[in-house]
């Protein structure tokens, strides 16, 4: 076996039980770009995780088994829970217009959950070949109202394909979650025709058991810019303090930006003097999330 003692950079673009998954930042033709890597017993002691996304050194690199170890991991900018990814700068939901049809209230449990991270949040609408144009062009000026100006793709007919591909070039690390089956595999496999990820109503990886656990990879687009393709994602994650909501809905950032509400501690309900409008679509939304987590009771539907 070769082993090269120098020190290299990378990434860790996928777990395998014990094992990291790490891509060198540099190509070349002596090391493997892709390491199969342990972590140094320092790192393991101090009970420091390792998570995808994550920057890392590695060191002793096996060059004919593309092993290695991970000595070193960087300090991250961003970290993700469920499912753990580090340095995620971009989060984008996809939605699909139709099959499954769009759901302002699922929309907006994926939304306000990626709203959560604090980082920049992508709206993508799948499946537009599914709807006619002007219905289709109705739904992007609602969402657009929602404060989340849609790309418009879809793989059957090709549509956005190269938009999305440059908007996801632009983030060094995004997170693509959304509902199973609104062809969010169908889009990674459109965009990097190389990775033939199995496509299917739920995620064909998970059904077959390999991964119980809740499993992200990480796929390099071009140059630096890598995607990962979640599988979970969905369940919404909302603060404790209910104050807290506001800044989770653009269109309400936005309109108590040019227009504070007066009282500081305000939830826009009903108080007195509130200087919030009611006239926005998602505000049910807003303040049914309000009292979910104030714990005030509805009459449940149906009776
Ligand atoms: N009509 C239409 N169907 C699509 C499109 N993209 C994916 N699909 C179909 O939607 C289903 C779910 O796709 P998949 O990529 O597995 O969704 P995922 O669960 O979000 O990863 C599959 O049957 C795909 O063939 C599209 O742009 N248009
Ligand atoms: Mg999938
Ligand atoms: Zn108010």
């Amino acid at each position: 076996m070769v082993v090269d003692q120098s020190a290299q950079s990378g990434m860790v673009v996928a777990l395998q039980a014990n094992y990291l998954e790490v891509e060198l930042d540099q190509v070349s033709e002596l090391i493997p770009s892709r390491l199969l890597c342990t972590r140094r017993m320092r790192l393991s002691h101090r009970g420091k995780a390792v998570y995808v996304g994550d920057r890392v050194r590695v060191e002793a690199i096996d060059v004919s088994h593309a092993r290695a170890v991970v000595s070193h991991v960087e300090p991250r900018v961003s970290f993700l829970t469920r499912p753990p990814v580090a340095n995620a700068t971009t989060v984008v939901v996809a939605l699909a217009v139709d099959q499954p049809a769009f759901d302002p209230d699922q929309a907006s449990r994926f939304l306000l959950t990626a709203e959560r991270t604090s980082l920049v949040v992508q709206l993508v609408l799948t499946k537009t070949d599914l709807l006619e144009p002007e219905k289709l062009e109705r739904l992007r000026v609602r969402l657009q109202a929602w404060g989340y100006p849609p790309l418009l793709v879809s793989t059957g007919s090709g549509l956005g394909l190269s938009e999305l591909k440059q908007s996801l070039a632009g983030s060094s690390l995004s997170v693509l979650c959304g509902p199973s089956g609104v062809g969010k595999s169908s889009l990674l496999n459109a965009l990097i025709p190389e990775l033939d990820l199995r496509i299917g109503a739920v995620s064909g990886r998970l059904q077959r058991g390999r991964h119980t656990t809740r499993h992200v990879e990480l796929h390099r687009l071009e140059g630096e810019a890598r995607v990962a393709d979640t599988p979970g994602f969905n369940r919404p994650d909302l603060p404790n303090d209910p104050r807290n909501l506001e800044v989770l809905f653009p269109e309400l950032r936005a309109q108590l930006e040019s227009h504070p509400c007066r009282f500081r501690d305000c939830l826009h309900r009903d108080e007195p003097g509130c200087g919030v409008t009611r006239d926005w679509e998602r505000y049910p939304i807003y303040r049914r999330a309000v009292e979910d987590l104030l714990g005030v009771s509805r009459p449940s539907r149906g009776g």
